[in-house]
């Protein structure tokens, strides 16, 4: 009997333990509740959308209804109504649209996991952006660029005949939270995806994901029409480069009706492009957009461009694109990064957001954390984007901001779009961290809504992935991004990471013969007078792409906001800053607080440890120490680095060094193929 006990005690205990790998994602449904539920149609979408329920709503009975009144109408196929009926027996949820429908049943789960008063509901929902994508960097031999958990999820050669489970939960886990796009493969993208045989594999994951209402987007190289059709050329004002693409598109369409369109990287970072043959973005954009317009498709077209020779990297996109306003066709859109740079831990917003007056723009944030301690660091990146999205830039005056240019409610440009840089991988937990699936679910709650707050994302996710609310754990989330800017770039301080990889810390970096603006000094220009790179009128000039009052405020070294002060200034290490500590001083001071907090993540989890299962506890655990590792590393490159020009003391009464310069300077992190170091610099 005892052994039978004892049996039975390990088999609860490992499936505890196998239950809670992360895999569940923020979906940790019952799946017994056996609720009424009730629908008007039947379709694929809808029926996913009554089982969801079904297995796993524990209230009152809920009729899915499909009507297309006025008001309905107003809400988009993609919004929504829910209701309790007076006697508070019944709810409905109403849509216009099969989507709609979906997303509210998922609004509803969603509602009981965080543990919501559900007794009286009158809510109405629709989107801020029509396209909510992500854009997956994984190449066809599925490696992920930039990726750090594991492989790509898509098999290719298995596919189209073997479908993995992962795939629909994958749909799942996105319409969720409303996520309804995405591009399979990476911007730097092969010519191979649009051969026959793997758009076949792409149609197989398209049938799949339908039903969750995920539409698939594909990258395209440039020069494919020579690559693959075998043309002389790919110059985008060729007839017969003309037609190789009409077909192409008429022959995707065919197998996949609902296409979305195509993403494109060109002329940048050595990808083919238009500028190739003499052309502009605008003439190779609109080539595409005129063969996906019959079909409904839209091309979007990326911003990421810069040279070697020009003077700052930062203007470069601008000077590109700005000249091009109105040239673009209407069913393209601007991809730009959320700053003027590449992704890094903090950047004023791009100035092309308040420039392009007569195209439509969309902002590209990266979930995947590529400048951000990859997946060992706990880094919650709704305040990140948040900062972007409401950034002011004075295009019509106050209130212009980022979320309503890019949203269509200054200009009521269509249609609108936002675009995450994918951190999914075959990884059991999908994303690496188990807290980076929260970035996942950041962004789609604010591809959804960018009016959530942080915190309430926070709230949410904490409380339906680890089944708790938790104050310091939302508190430490919310703390996380800015603790490492405060240990890896502080105060505007930008690309001062290791050559390649962008893991750890290499202010020193100077390869031979590399792209200058690839080094770490392009950006820091540290010397015996100051630190930080002048882009105000003295320099690059880079502050007069904003508009008044943001353009004057950046310019003068006593009005810029000091989280961008190096950004935008050459400034003396003895400079007095708003509490009155020397720049030096205060350098210092920020690199130790930010290295502090990392170590009381630790704490606040550590605490946690009787409310959280034991896998995941521990996995998370391991993390946070790396990390907090990692932020003595950052903290001592950059002061001992940096002390060399500045010829100052760390101030007494900061922790000292405990790390020797030499040794880190000689210290090469042994990464390829972009996985997740296990460890940073161990001396
Ligand atoms: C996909 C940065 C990254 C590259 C990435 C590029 C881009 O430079 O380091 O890996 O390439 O941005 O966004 O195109």
């Amino acid at each position: 009997m005892k052994q039978l006990l004892l049996l039975l005690y390990c088999l609860f205990f490992f499936h505890a333990v196998v239950a809670e790998d992360g895999s569940k994602l923020w979906l940790r449904l019952p799946t017994e509740a056996q609720a009424t539920v009730k629908c008007n149609k039947q379709s694929p979408t809808l029926d996913v959308a009554v089982k969801e329920l079904r297995q796993s709503w524990q209230g009152v009975s809920v009729t899915l209804s499909l009507q297309q009144t006025k008001s309905l109408r107003a809400l988009g196929s993609e919004g929504y109504t829910i209701h309790t009926s007076p006697d508070g027996q019944q709810l409905t949820i109403a849509s216009s649209g099969e989507s709609g429908l979906l997303y509210g049943a998922f609004h509803l789960l969603r509602l009981q996991a965080t543990g919501e008063n559900l007794t009286a509901l009158h809510l109405s929902e629709r989107p801020s952006f029509d396209i909510r994508i992500l854009n997956h960097w994984d190449n066809l031999d599925r490696t992920i660029e930039r990726g750090y958990a594991g492989r790509s999820l898509w098999l290719w050669d298995e596919l189209p005949a073997t479908l993995s489970p992962r795939y629909a939960a994958y749909a799942r886990a996105n319409a969720s939270v409303g996520i309804n796009a995405t591009v399979l493969n990476n911007v730097n993208a092969s010519p191979q995806i649009l051969s026959l045989d793997y758009l076949e594999k792409v149609k197989a994951l398209a049938d799949t994901f339908r039903p969750y209402c995920l539409k698939v987007y594909l990258a395209i190289n440039f020069s494919s029409p020579s690559i693959l059709g075998g043309l002389p050329t790919s110059d985008p004002l060729d007839p017969l480069v003309r037609k190789w693409w009409n077909q192409k598109v008429n022959e995707i369409y065919k197998l996949i009706p609902d296409f979305g369109g195509f993403l494109v990287k060109a002329n940048s970072e050595g990808l083919p492009g238009p500028q190739d043959f003499g052309r502009t973005h605008a003439d190779g954009a609109n080539m595409l957009a005129d063969a996906l317009k019959p079909h409904k498709g839209v091309v979007l077209w990326r911003a990421f461009v810069y040279n070697p020779d020009d003077e700052d990297r930062a203007k470069q996109a601008y000077q590109e694109f700005v000249p091009l306003d109105g040239q673009f066709r209407d069913n393209v859109i601007i991809q730009v990064k959320n700053g003027p740079v590449d992704f890094q831990p903090r950047e004023p917003f791009s100035p092309l957001f308040g420039a392009m007056k007569q195209t439509p723009v969309m902002a590209e944030v990266q979930i995947t954390q590529e400048y951000l301690g990859f997946s060992n660091h706990l880094c919650f990146l709704a305040p990140m984007w948040k900062e972007c999205l409401d950034s002011d830039t004075y295009q019509q005056g106050e209130g212009s901001t980022v979320a309503r240019i890019t949203d269509g409610s200054l200009y009521g440009r269509r249609p609108t779009a936002i675009a995450g840089v994918a951190n999914t991988g075959d990884d059991v937990n999908w994303c690496g961290h188990d807290f980076a699936q929260s970035n996942w679910y950041a962004f789609g709650r604010l591809a959804w809504s960018h009016q959530l707050s942080s915190e309430q994302i926070a709230d949410e996710w904490v409380a339906q992935t680890w089944g708790m609310k938790n104050k310091a754990l939302t508190e430490m989330m919310l703390a996380s991004r800015e603790a490492i800017v405060s240990y890896m770039m502080p105060l505007g301080l930008h690309h001062l990471f290791a050559w390649g990889h962008h893991y750890g810390p290499e202010p020193w970096c100077d390869v031979p013969g590399a792209r200058p603006d690839w080094m770490p000094s392009y950006y820091h220009k540290a010397d015996a007078l100051g630190i930080g790179f002048n882009r105000s009128s003295t320099g690059s000039n880079a502050t007069a792409q904003y508009h008044t009052p943001l353009c004057e405020a950046f310019d003068n070294v006593q009005t810029c906001p000091e989280n961008l002060l190096l950004w935008f200034h050459h400034v003396p290490w003895d400079h007095r800053m708003k509490n009155n500590r020397t720049l030096w001083d205060e350098l210092c001071y920020t690199y130790n607080k930010g290295t502090q907090q990392a170590r009381n993540f630790q704490k606040v989890w550590d605490n946690l440890e009787k409310f959280v299962d034991s896998q995941r506890f521990r996995e998370v655990q391991h993390r946070l120490k790396i990390q907090a590792r990692d932020a003595v590393w950052w903290r001592d490159a950059c002061l001992l680095y940096f002390q060399q020009f500045s010829k100052r003391m760390i101030p007494a009464e900061l922790e000292r060094p405990v790390h020797e310069l030499n040794d880190m300077m000689n210290y090469k992190l042994p990464i390829t193929n972009y996985e997740c170091p296990p460890y940073g610099f161990t001396p």
